[in-house]
């Protein structure tokens, strides 16, 4: 898959994609991620990407030029382009799954108090935020996305990795989990978990994770 990020902030995105899975996902040609400097696409000696809202009104909006060049250029038919905004619908899971399947994304993370209507209404294919919070930019939604994204591709989990997965997005919330020592300062591992019944084990786990589920997340059941 190809992403494509249209940013103010390129310099964010160094460091968190360039780490673990994302990483490995980019050096075996899984993502092919690039990143491009918005003001790239503003011609006047100022390098202008926004301006006053006609009508009035707090701050600035991006303006329309810069990101039409940027997507007339760096988009194809087949491109899906998104822009995040606190307007979106929220990003989760299943949408996740929806955007890995495309060959090529584009990713306009917004800044300022947003788009001019136009970059909606004529570019966009989906519009995402990924939660009810304000950000100061698009910047680390777009990364977000990206991580989400990127470990549904085919290949990127390792065999391991993948199987885990399978057998636990079953809905619930992971039940609690331990590791050595067995007493670490007086607090002991539940006693099912060393007894090697494995059947007992199962069925406790399964009723941790409900009881889990419904005292945090009621909604996912
Ligand atoms: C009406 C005033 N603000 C909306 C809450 C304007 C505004 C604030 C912050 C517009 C943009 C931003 C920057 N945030 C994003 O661009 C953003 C975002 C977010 O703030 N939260 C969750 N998801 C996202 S996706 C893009």
């Amino acid at each position: 898959m190809k992403i494509d990020v249209l940013t103010l902030f390129p310099a964010m995105f160094a460091g968190p994609l360039d780490e673990s899975i994302i990483k490995r996902a980019r050096e075996s040609g899984l993502l092919d991620l690039r990143v491009h400097n918005l003001r790239d696409y503003a011609h006047d000696r100022h390098r202008t990407v926004d301006d006053r809202p006609f009508g009035g009104g707090p701050g600035m909006l991006l303006k329309p030029e810069p990101i039409f060049e940027a997507v007339e250029n760096l988009t194809s038919e087949i491109t899906r382009i998104i822009l995040l905004s606190p307007s979106g619908r929220t990003f989760n899971q299943a949408i996740a799954g929806e955007l890995a399947e495309s060959k090529d994304l584009l990713l306009i993370s917004g800044h300022y108090e947003g788009f001019d209507e136009r970059v909606r209404e004529q570019l966009a294919d989906d519009e995402l935020s990924i939660g009810d919070y304000v950000l100061t930019n698009g910047a680390l939604p777009a990364m977000v996305i990206i991580d989400a994204v990127t470990r549904l591709l085919p290949g990127v989990l390792g065999d391991e990795e993948s199987a885990h997965e399978e057998s636990f997005s079953h809905g619930l919330l992971e039940y609690p989990q331990y590791t050595r020592p067995a007493d670490f300062r007086g607090m002991k591992v539940p006693d099912v978990l060393l007894s090697g019944d494995h059947a007992e084990i199962a069925r406790g786990r399964g009723e941790q994770a409900l009881v889990r589920t419904s005292e945090r997340r009621p909604d996912l059941l």
